[in-house]
């Protein structure tokens, strides 16, 4: 396994190559790395490629299976979906059927990719494989999320309440850590009794593998977050400090090590959500020749409507380099041209909103809430995922008086509105501010524009509507005006 988050075989050749292999078989990388399948082939291994990554040169040392070199229809299928197909096609010729009993793992590493909804195979393998769960780690992070997921998995619960644990063990766990979680994806290892880690064992205490590995997964993803937020903290003083506001992409000029370039791209997608607006988090780079350069992550705004950052970014004629998809990708400036890249992109955006745009499906005015096309919308929940966005809805002039306003404060607070057509609208962790905004006196109200989710609430086997509020605006209030 690798270090942190590679792909490839390039730090690995050196402990391969004194071995020969029979056969090396390669998922989800190695169709560029011609030089180490040169090196394998001629040690005498046999190497096949199942790849989804973007291959520029031919690699003659290795068969390299790849659906977006050879006429696959499905370019939305990752390394993942291209190793099961090809699972698939050794049972056609055992005359087995093991490849299905995996379609679990597949719809994980499917949904985790981002891969497009829109594909019909992806779409068809997602669902299929979070019909039937069989891997235990996915079955017991279900079990231990089920709160939030629901009795069944769905695309948008898998990539908020699984994925993203995987994900941080493959970034940020230690080798340790790593072989623990893969191993609970074993059915042959999984439940094999280990000695417990667990806080306050007792000597002697046993717990299966994939117990300890949701554990360690969580706590894994706890410093995940918690290196993130310090990250969020150092970049916001950072931001008052420089008055970074000012320009019109966020831009940190990073010294080495303040941020780990394992977390710098969570945190620009964090940044890029609070501020609408491009962000960009570069680290100082010291070449052999001593130039200077900045380089790291860059992140467009798709709800303020830049959605071609990277163009925007070679536009200015003086990145070294950008690399990756439109959205979200890797640059590099060298530090004489820093000056100029902020005074281009500024020209370039100057247009730009930095409010939050909304695409909503239905605009309802005031109380004339439709009841039953939330709950229709609701029902859709399985259909969301990647390319298929969750529906949104917005209500606009929408008088809110003293007696609408329920306000929890448990953990968080959770403001609920009423509405006369039986729709209840939520804000949840709401801010003391959104208390102070929301909550009338006697005789005032407040009259706001909403957007949400929609949302089947289900309590004492009654279904009621709702309406997860995502943003607002005070049009008018006259809650001091008596
Ligand atoms: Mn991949």
């Amino acid at each position: 396994m690798h270090n942190g988050k590679q792909h490839g075989l390039n730090d690995h050749i050196k402990e391969l190559l004194p071995k020969s292999f029979g056969l090396v078989l390669i998922p989800d990388a190695g169709s560029n790395d011609i030089e180490e399948c040169k090196k394998l082939k001629d040690n005498g291994s046999t190497v096949i490629i199942f790849d989804h990554h973007i291959c520029e040169v031919d690699n003659p040392y290795a068969f390299v299976i790849n659906n977006q070199s050879s006429d696959y229809p499905n370019k939305e299928l990752s390394g993942v979906g291209v190793t099961w197909q090809f699972c698939r096609y050794l049972d056609s010729l055992l005359k087995q059927n093991f490849a299905d009993q995996y379609l679990d793992l597949v719809a994980l590493g499917l949904d985790a990719d981002m891969m497009s909804m829109k594909s019909i195979e992806t779409k068809h393998l997602i669902n299929k494989g979070l019909n039937e769960i069989r891997n235990p780690f996915i079955a017991y992070m279900h079990e231990k999320n089920k709160f939030s997921l629901g009795d069944t998995l769905t695309p948008i619960g898998v990539a908020f309440y699984i994925a993203p644990f995987v994900n941080a063990i493959v970034r940020s766990g230690t080798m340790d850590e790593k072989t623990l979680i893969f191993k609970s994806m074993l059915k042959t290892e999984a439940f094999k009794r280990v000695p417990s880690t667990k806080r306050g064992h007792k000597p002697g205490d046993e717990e299966s593998i994939v117990e300890q590995a949701i554990r360690v997964a969580t706590n894994v993803k706890a410093r995940q977050t918690k290196a993130q937020e310090n990250g969020l903290q150092i970049l916001e003083h950072k931001i008052e400090e420089n008055n970074l506001l000012d320009h019109k992409v966020l831009l940190f000029l990073l010294e080495p090590g303040e941020i780990h370039s394992n977390i710098a791209g969570l945190i620009a997608n964090k940044f890029m959500a609070k501020y609408q607006r491009p962000v960009c988090i570069l680290t100082k780079v010291v070449d052999d020749v001593n130039e200077v350069s900045y380089q790291g992550s860059a992140r467009g705004c798709d709800k303020t409507g830049i959605t071609d950052f990277k163009d925007v970014c070679s536009a200015t004629g003086v990145c070294m380099y950008t690399a990756g998809h439109e959205g979200a990708f890797g640059v590099g400036i060298l530090k004489d041209n820093i000056q100029v890249f902020i005074e281009k992109t500024d020209a370039a955006l100057k247009n730009a909103s930095d409010e939050a745009i909304y695409y909503v499906d239905y605009i309802y005015s005031g109380a004339h809430i439709n009841p039953q096309n939330i709950l229709d919308i609701a029902s859709m929940e399985p259909l969301w995922g990647k390319d298929i966005d969750e529906a949104e809805v917005a209500v606009e002039h929408l008088k809110v008086s003293p007696d609408d306003v329920t306000i929890y404060t448990k953990r968080n607070i959770t403001i609920k509105i009423k509405t006369e057509s039986g729709v209840a609208l939520m804000l949840f962790n709401a801010k003391e501010s959104d208390v102070e905004k929301l909550q009338t006196n006697n005789t005032g109200f407040v009259d706001i524009n909403v957007v949400g989710k929609c949302n089947a609430n289900e309590w004492n086997g009654f279904i009621t509507p709702q309406i997860f509020i995502s943003d607002y605006e005070i049009i008018d209030s006259n809650k001091y005006f008596f």
